[in-house]
């Protein structure tokens, strides 16, 4: 299933609207109440959308189908961008998207998407379940979004229609497509190659037709979007593992009593370890789906090259003291687990 880029928001919202009326007629056998409405880029079964149904599943039982979420997966209402604005604005309730589409509405969720800032999974996890992860939540409310959970993400790595990448050379002047992210774009050029925004769902087709050369990505999405059969080399950089967040549109957030609020942010917790069972499941079938399908996969020996080329990025990207604090944060979380 593939996003539909040429919605425009128009025609978004009319969508979101015809399922808001739709279900406001007692769908829930409850007057005036109605499922939360929750957007997703990926299709059914992606971990993602399994864990906010999984969420779903703990409020109905909880409250006796008096609270519950309805997902539009696969991209239905558009890309992450624009749901993001329609559910900042009210016109959605949740939405699951990674953290590039939020680095330019909120510089703190620019942070967990520096390049190799995260020494290994521990260190992401660690750090987004303790404060660091709870100042980046809190700072969508100005911005209209309540974050309710990070989801992992993994680590995502570069693949392209052409060569192994071993070297920063090897990707020089590749057109690589990138999430919606200034960051994305920065990390990009450093490293000698042309960046091209786009939706994910347009990304598969550009690489047929060779409007791009690359991506980069985890290997569940290198897999579910199918961009493998495109881009069959896949280079082990990990340059990025960003995480997934779930926010809800602060509209909608008010609307709910404090217990019930109470019970949404519960369930979302508790959607995060249900998650990352899956996920972890997910990477090591994916990858072996992967190399069974023929792909090239490198490992790059010498990263410190891409490395260097990262440091006026941060530069670029650390721009307040509230960043520069929540890098330290993060960083000496990875000093104690030994790995920073
Ligand atoms: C995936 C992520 C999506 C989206 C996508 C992309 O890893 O789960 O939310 O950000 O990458 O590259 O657009």
């Amino acid at each position: 299933m593939t996003q539909t880029p040429s919605l425009n928001r128009r025609r978004v919202l009319q969508a979101g609207a015809a399922g808001l009326a739709g279900m406001s007629l007692g769908a829930c056998g409850q007057a005036g109440s109605r499922p939360l409405l929750s957007s997703d880029t990926h299709p059914s079964d992606y971990p993602t959308v399994q864990a906010v149904r999984h969420m779903g599943e703990v409020l109905r039982e909880q409250t006796d189908g008096r609270l519950d979420i309805r997902i539009y997966a696969g991209g239905q209402l558009g890309s992450e961008r624009d749901t993001l604005e329609i559910t900042s604005f009210g016109g959605l309730d949740m939405n699951r998207v990674n953290l590039a589409p939020l680095n330019s509405i909120e510089p703190m969720t620019v942070i967990p998407s520096l390049p190799f800032l995260f020494s290994s999974t521990e260190h992401m996890r660690q750090s987004l379940d303790g404060a660091p992860g709870d100042v980046i939540l809190n700072s969508l409310v100005p911005h209209n979004l309540v974050g309710l959970c990070f989801y992992d993400s993994g680590e995502r790595s570069f693949y392209n229609t052409r060569q192994a990448i071993r070297t920063p050379d090897d990707m020089r002047g590749m057109k690589i497509r990138v999430q919606n992210s200034d960051l994305y774009v920065a990390m990009i050029r450093a490293l000698g190659a042309d960046a091209t925004p786009m939706p994910l769902g347009e990304v598969y087709q550009s690489l047929v037709q060779g409007v791009i050369d690359g991506a980069e990505n985890n290997w569940p999405s290198y897999e579910s979007g199918r961009h493998f059969e495109a881009a069959p080399y896949y280079s082990l950089t990990r340059h990025v593992m960003a995480p997934e967040i779930l926010v809800m549109s602060l509209s909608r957030w008010r609307k709910l009593s404090e217990a019930d609020q109470e019970l949404v942010v519960n369930a979302a917790k508790s959607s995060v370890p249900f998650m990352r069972e899956l996920w972890d499941a997910r990477v090591a079938g994916a990858r072996e789906r992967l190399m069974e399908a023929g792909i090239q996969a490198n490992e790059v020996d010498n990263l410190s090259d891409f490395q260097g080329l990262m440091e006026p990025v941060w530069e670029n990207f650390i721009v307040t003291p509230e960043q520069e604090e929540l890098v330290n944060q993060i960083q000496s979380i990875g000093s104690e687990l030994g790995g920073a």
